[in-house]
């Protein structure tokens, strides 16, 4: 057995902002987040592959269990793949719509106005699907444990959405159930597990919300 490896330490990078900076940025950070929204239409206008470059660098910082990084992302802008993709989803989301889905989950579903028909999935230049590592493989094949992927993967997938809506794009957070058919179709290794479908574009020149509002604060925070 190999012989723990000692940890290499460097001088963390880091410079004291002024509070009143702190405040100012932290203000804004907030406000510029209030301004994301989930939106279901898209446009079909291109998008750089640079863009999509900078949000899976910017994921790919997220702090994860054991720093083990179990992570893969898969950028699809080739349009017959993702035609392949949305009509595996759509077979999915049919039954799901038409026999899995129990009544109190219609009725929470309902005010979003979601449906078996996605056809973000094919308008959006790209298609992003997040791969959790259930485990790793170590060179000789052999499995290795890893550590809170789920947690490690929703804060990446968070990062992700950030940075899109920093570039001023819009994603959809989609869950087709089950998603086995995704590392099927993308030829993924069986120790990566479909964990998200994020179409990413520009919003449709009439992309249309729900009405919704955020809890405030008081609601959300418990002082101690
Ligand atoms: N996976 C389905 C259903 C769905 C479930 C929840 I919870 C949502 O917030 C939205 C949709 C779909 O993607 O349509």
């Amino acid at each position: 057995m190999n012989a723990p490896a000692s940890p290499a330490f460097v001088p963390l990078q880091h410079t004291r902002l002024p509070l009143e900076t702190s405040l100012q940025r932290g203000a804004e950070f907030a406000a510029h987040m209030d301004r994301r929204r989930t939106t279901r239409h898209f446009s079909t206008d291109a998008v750089p592959r640079g863009c999509i470059e900078h949000a899976i660098r910017a994921a790919g910082t997220s702090p994860s269990g054991a720093h083990q990084q179990p992570w893969t992302f898969v950028a699809i802008s080739d349009a017959t793949l993702k035609q392949r993709l949305r009509d595996a989803a759509e077979a999915e989301e049919r039954e799901f719509y038409a026999h899995r889905i129990t009544p109190e989950w219609r009725a929470a579903l309902a005010p979003l106005g979601t449906d078996d028909v996605k056809t973000h999935l094919t308008d959006a230049p790209w298609v992003v699907v997040l791969f959790r590592h259930s485990h790793g493989v170590d060179a000789d094949g052999s499995k290795r444990t890893y550590y809170y992927t789920q947690e490690s993967c929703g804060i990446a997938a968070g990062f992700f959405i950030a940075a899109i809506h920093t570039m001023g794009l819009v994603s959809l957070t989609h869950t087709p159930s089950p998603m086995g058919f995704l590392g099927e179709l993308l030829e993924r290794p069986p120790n990566e597990k479909a964990f998200l479908v994020m179409p990413v574009g520009y919003p449709a020149a009439d992309a249309r919300v729900p009405a919704l509002t955020r809890k405030p604060l008081d609601d959300i925070a418990v002082w101690r």
